[in-house]
Formats: C-alpha cells, sequence, structure tokens
C-alpha cells in the first residue's frame, strides 16, 4: 500500500505546483494588461491636448511632454500615402468648398518648408497636399486659383496665399499643434535675422554652384555664418529648439547644397563646423522633415540639368552661348562705329584703337581655331 500512497501524495504535491504556477501565470498577466491600459490612456490624453485645436485645449498650453507627443503623433501620422500629382490633364479639385489645401510640388524646396511645418503640427488631416505637375501645369491652377502659379500655395478659408516664408508663418499661427516659434523676444528678432539670411544663402549658393571657378570662398563664409548662429542657443537647432528657422534651411542646405557641393565642387560644407554636423544629423531624426524628402538621384538631376551642369564641369554648351551673346556685342558695337565713321563722325582715338584691337583678337581667335 506504501507505493501507492507515495505515488498518490506525489500527484497531489503536483497538482498544487501546477495550479500555483496557473496562478502566478494570471496574475502577471492581469498586471500587464492593466498597465498597457493605464499607457494607452495617458498617451492618448496627451496626444489629444497636442493635437486639438486651441478652442477646445482651452488654457493648455504646450509643455515639453505634450510638444513630444505632438511629434509622436505626427510620427506615427508619417506613414502617409501622398496623392498623386496633378497635371495638364487633371481636373481640378471642388475649390472653394471649404476644403484647407496646400498646394506643392514634391521637388520645390520652397513648398516643402511648408509642407515639413504642416507634417510637423500634425495637420495631415486639416490640410490637404495637392501636388501640382509644374512642368506640365493644369490650366486651372494660374486661372482659378493662384495667379502667381508658383507652388506653395495655401487654400484657406476662401483665400489663397503664396510665398514660403510668409505661409509657415501662416500656417503656425492659425492652426493647432507645437508652436514652430518660441516666445522669448531674443529669439524671436533672430529668427527674423536668420529667416530673411536665408534667402541670401539660397542667392550666394546657387550662384557659386553655377560659377567656373571654386567659389570655395563665398560659400565658406556664408556657411560660417551658419556655424556661428547654430552656436548662439544651447541646442543642435537655430533657436534650441526646433522651430521655422530649421524648416526654412533644411530642404536647401541637406538635400541641395550640401551634395551638390560635394559633387561639383568637391567641397563638404560641413567640414570643420560641427554644429552644422550635428544639426543636419539631428534634422534627420524629424520623421515630419525625412517624410517629405525626395529621391537624391532623381532630385539632383533635375536641378543640374536646370543649372546646366549635366555638360561636365566646363559645360561647353553654356560656354558657346556665353560665347554667342559677347560677339553679338562685339558685332553691335562695331556696326556702330562703322556707322558714325560712315556719317563722318569724328571717331576718337580711343575707339579707333578698339576696333582695331578687337579684329585683331577676333582673327586669332579664328586663325587659331
Ligand atoms: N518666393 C517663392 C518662390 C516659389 C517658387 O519659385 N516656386 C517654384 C518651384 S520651386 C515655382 O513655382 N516655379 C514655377 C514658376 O516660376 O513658374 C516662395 O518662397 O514661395
Amino acid at each position: 500500500m506504501r507505493p501507492h500512497l507515495d505515488i498518490f501524495g506525489t500527484c497531489v504535491v503536483a497538482n498544487t505546483l501546477v495550479k500555483q504556477i496557473l496562478f502566478v501565470i494570471n496574475v502577471t498577466n492581469t498586471l500587464v494588461n492593466i498597465s498597457r491600459w493605464a499607457l494607452t490612456l495617458s498617451w492618448s490624453s496627451l496626444a489629444r491636448t497636442a493635437t486639438n485645436p486651441a478652442h477646445e485645449r482651452g488654457q493648455v498650453q504646450y509643455s515639453n511632454v505634450s510638444r513630444a507627443m505632438a511629434c509622436y503623433v505626427t510620427r506615427s501620422n508619417m506613414i502617409e500615402q501622398l496623392p498623386s500629382i496633378l497635371d495638364a490633364s487633371a481636373d481640378p479639385p471642388i475649390l472653394f468648398d471649404g476644403t484647407t489645401r496646400l498646394y506643392v510640388s514634391y521637388t520645390c524646396p520652397f513648398a516643402q518648408r511648408t509642407w515639413i511645418t504642416r507634417n510637423y503640427k500634425g495637420l495631415q488631416e486639416k490640410i490637404k497636399l495637392v501636388p501640382i505637375d509644374l512642368q506640365n501645369r493644369p490650366n486651372w491652377y494660374k486661372e482659378k486659383l493662384y495667379p502667381e502659379n508658383k507652388v506653395p500655395a495655401l487654400e484657406h478659408n476662401n483665400e489663397v496665399k503664396g510665398e514660403s516664408l510668409d505661409l509657415i508663418h501662416y500656417i503656425d499661427e492659425n492652426f493647432e499643434g507645437p508652436k514652430l516659434l518660441p516666445e522669448d523676444p531674443t529669439k524671436q528678432e533672430f529668427a527674423t535675422e536668420l529667416l530673411s539670411y536665408s534667402d541670401t544663402l539660397n542667392k550666394v549658393n546657387f550662384f557659386a554652384i553655377k560659377s567656373k571657378g571654386d567659389a570655395h570662398y563665398e560659400v565658406g563664409v556664408a556657411y560660417d555664418k551658419l556655424e556661428e548662429a547654430l552656436a548662439k542657443f544651447d541646442g543642435p537647432f537655430f533657436l534650441g529648439e526646433f522651430s521655422l528657422v530649421d524648416i526654412a534651411y533644411a530642404p536647401f542646405v541637406v538635400e541641395r547644397f550640401k551634395p551638390l557641393f560635394s559633387e561639383v565642387k568637391n567641397y563638404d560644407v560641413t567640414k570643420g563646423r560641427p554644429k552644422l554636423t550635428k544639426w543636419i544629423e539631428e534634422l534627420n531624426k524629424i520623421d515630419a522633415y525625412t517624410a517629405t524628402k525626395h529621391d537624391p538621384t532623381e532630385l539632383l538631376g533635375g536641378i543640374k540639368k536646370r543649372l546646366g551642369l549635366n555638360e561636365g564641369p566646363q559645360c561647353p554648351l553654356q560656354d558657346v552661348w556665353q560665347g554667342t551673346q559677347l560677339l553679338a556685342i562685339d558685332v553691335a558695337a562695331a556696326t556702330g562705329l562703322i556707322k558714325r565713321a560712315r556719317t563722318s563722325d569724328e571717331l576718337t582715338e580711343k575707339e579707333i584703337f578698339c576696333v582695331y584691337a578687337k579684329c585683331l583678337a577676333r582673327n586669332s581667335v579664328y586663325n587659331n581655331s
């Protein structure tokens, strides 16, 4: 009988053990579920704080936490299905029907500024993106919507507004979402200065890329100014925290100038500029921005083609065109002088010398070719 009792006893102990293990598993499961539920509750209430219109939020101000959450909300919305591009054959949307629309081109850096602003503020649902084919624009765009016929343009409250720098301010001030300009007056003043400098930087850069020399000096001065500006406040961005200023510069510097200078002029704009390097690194962590990036090969290919940089570094076609223009000026000047000489208008010695020198130069060019 004893062995039978032992087996029975062992079975009872095993049964109790199994029950205890099951109990522990159940309790753990319940705890996990409770914490998940609590987490969802706090995320969604924070998300609501960050994305609801100001009047729904009442007096709620954007704290650091809600600001961070807004990014989270924006991030989750980033998996946005981008609408197809409208070309000349496309019908217009029902204009001025109360829908807020942002007209862009996926490759336009000016439009990209407004698109990043919209994304960062979590306005993907509120502001509908309407991409336009700039090479084959629909007529209704100019005729019925925006006579300037450029992108970006914003259709809002029965009005159409343009100009990227005005629009990013407008979107920031008239829509909900995290504020993209700090309250601090010193920072605001600096923002105004930097936003106006962005146009200068663009001109200097495009000019330098098109020029035949290396242009490192002029461009270097401009990027030193940016490096200096990035050191003014504590943080990787121009005003410390991410703002409209970063949005104004990012599409140009990160995706266009930096790779273009590197490829066309063999010049690394970030070399010896650690703050600029860090700024680019940090920008590339912001989904509201990265979601607007375009395929770099296609983007740079398009710009090089427009700037006439595709024929190689010396661009012979451009040389020929410039030469032809110079020749035309010479011919016009010479014809003028001949006419004056024929009407017995006295030419100065200098004028005669000029004609003579030009003839000599022309002959030597022809003889050498
Ligand atoms: N100053 C304007 C410039 C906008 C602009 O030049 N957009 C270009 C595309 S990147 C455009 O629409 N070009 C068409 C055209 O000039 O006909 C802004 O900041 O919004």
